[in-house]
């Protein structure tokens, strides 16, 4: 078992399987400690329901931070997904600084949009804080939307190829400093998955996986879940990234029976068992 203590701040949508009820029992099903701070209370998720109520959070943030403060409550780790306002940012930040372990990692998932939209509640001016937030974070994990809006370009849909890729990787990078996992990139009609960029040799790596036509919910933070379970764990950033495709994909392919109905989040309870064999078999 790893004795790694992980901090994970993204909102609670209450219903609909996404950030924090997905990333507190993947997390718990890898073996890492996991204390939460949530950035935001929703009723659901905003991707497709109507009328949903949002708690902002934001000014429990300083007071929780100086707690743990006061505690000497300290993290091995630190995991962010979907923050609700600009504000929170910085707050953050100064937890990240002051509740790290030396050598704490820090995760960003910038999570903001996806298929060429931001979502409900979000804007340019957001992203651009945003790429800020992102200086000295070891990894961050756009999607091709996020990393769009991050760097200042248009999305191109579909209408990428290896070149840009390869020439947005460095700056992404660029903006955090660290390494960069790219999700959501295919050359291949069928096939679908991630391009990794490690900052210290530049060197890219991809791992793709058999295309499931269609876009579902959550799957970014079922992703980012994985990815940060694994790297905390000690795993290459390679080796998380392809472990966090493996299960994302199963996660994917249990919902697919029941697509219709099940339209909100992805069934990823049912790909715990295979997560807990890959890790401790
Ligand atoms: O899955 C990303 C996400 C997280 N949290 C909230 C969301 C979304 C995406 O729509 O609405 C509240």
């Amino acid at each position: 078992m790893s004795d790694k203590k992980l901090l994970t701040i993204q909102d609670v949508s209450c219903y609909g399987q996404c950030s924090l009820t997905v990333a507190l029992p993947i997390l718990s099903v890898m073996g890492v400690e996991t204390a939460i701070l949530p950035s935001a209370v929703l009723s659901t998720h905003t991707g497709g329901f109507k009328g949903y109520t949002f708690r902002d959070l934001t000014e429990d943030i300083p007071a929780i931070g100086d707690h743990w403060k006061k505690e000497g409550i300290l993290f091995d780790a630190f995991y962010t997904g979907y923050i609700g306002s600009k504000t929170q940012l910085n707050y953050i930040k100064n937890i990240v600084r002051e509740c790290g372990k030396p050598d704490a990692l820090f995760i960003v998932d910038p999570v903001m949009g996806d298929n060429g939209k931001l979502y409900a509640g979000f804007d340019e001016a957001f992203a651009a804080e945003m790429a800020h937030f992102l200086s000295g974070a070891n990894v961050i994990l756009p999607n091709l939307t996020e990393a769009a809006y991050l760097v200042g370009d248009p999305y191109r849909g579909e209408g990428y190829d290896r070149d840009y890729v390869e020439g947005l990787l460095p700056r992404l990078s660029a903006l955090s400093g660290g390494d960069v996992v790219l999700t959501g990139v295919s050359y291949d009609p069928a096939k679908l998955g991630v391009a990794t960029y490690r900052a210290d040799t530049g060197r890219i790596g991809y791992y793709f996986e058999e295309r499931i036509e269609g876009s579902f919910h959550g799957t970014g933070d079922v992703y980012a879940s994985c990815f940060a379970g694994a790297l905390t764990r000690g795993y290459s950033l390679d080796d998380a990234a392809a472990l966090a495709v493996d299960f994302t994909v199963r996660a994917i392919r249990a919902t697919l029976p029941e697509r219709k109905e099940h339209w909100y989040g992805v069934k990823f309870e049912q790909a715990l068992p295979y997560l807990a064999e890959r890790l401790f078999k």
